[in-house]
């Protein structure tokens, strides 16, 4: 195995917040990521590469090792599986809520229940622990409209202010999990370059912990 290290990054709104982050730990893409069209970038450290990409690929680059790290929010790692990553670092950005919604004032049907989400096995899970009977309806993106169109009575989303929600008459009902972003690592990576990871996870830990502390959390 190469000791070259290749990190997989979320592309979106997490990919602002991860890039401060790897700075602090000493890693800084060679060119400016958001105005280019590649895909793959040289950074300072002539033995670290990054790809950003989908992240919702991004647990499937780690666990097949096609990169040796991930940066992932929890909501996406929870619905992937995650088998054979570790997560071995909070690093406490993105923080959102995945909380089951519907219609303000409407009292959740006690039947079956239609559930729009992305989120589809994490939606089948918590529902069948919940004890309630749900046909899960898979949409990938707007989940918002789903019930207003009569297409499901609740869904499962991403909640961070619920401004989303009440703009569209709905409302948060139920917590199914509180998210952030995690590192993840490739379990035979983390025994074949542990000497260049454990490094790695230190230095980020530390720029978390010191921007927990700036932020007085
Ligand atoms: O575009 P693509 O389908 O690839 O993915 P995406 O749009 O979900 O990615 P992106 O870039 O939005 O980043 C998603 C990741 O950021 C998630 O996996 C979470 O871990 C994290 N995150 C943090 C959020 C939010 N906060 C968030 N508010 N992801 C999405 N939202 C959306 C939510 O889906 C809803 O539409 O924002 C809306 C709710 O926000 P409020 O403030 O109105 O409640
Ligand atoms: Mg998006």
């Amino acid at each position: 195995m190469s000791k070259q290290l290749i990190l997989a990054l979320s592309k979106g709104r997490i990919l602002d917040e991860t890039l401060p982050l790897l700075a602090d730990a000493g890693i800084t893409p060679a060119e400016d990521l958001g105005s280019s069209r590649k895909l793959l970038f040289d950074t300072n450290l002539p033995d670290v590469k990054l790809v950003v990409i989908r992240a919702t690929d991004v647990p499937t680059y780690v666990q097949l090792g096609a990169a040796d790290v991930g940066v992932a929010g929890k909501d996406v790692l929870l619905e992937h599986g995650a088998e054979g990553l570790y997560e071995p670092l909070d690093l406490d950005i993105a923080r959102c809520k995945l909380m089951t919604a519907g219609i303000s004032g409407a009292a959740p049907s006690q039947a079956r229940r239609r559930v729009a989400t992305k989120f589809v096995d994490v939606a089948r899970r918590y529902y069948a622990q919940q004890g309630v009977q749900a046909e899960v309806i898979k949409l990938y993106g707007a989940m918002e409209l789903a019930p207003l169109m009569n297409l499901a009575d609740e869904i499962v989303d991403i909640v961070d202010t619920g401004n989303t929600l009440r703009a569209n008459g709905m409302e948060p009902r139920e917590l199914i999990a509180s998210i952030s972003t995690r590192l993840v690592v490739n379990k035979a990576a983390m025994t074949m370059k542990h000497d260049r990871l454990k490094p790695l996870i230190a230095r980020l830990s530390e720029a978390v912990a010191s921007r927990r502390e700036t932020q007085g959390a």
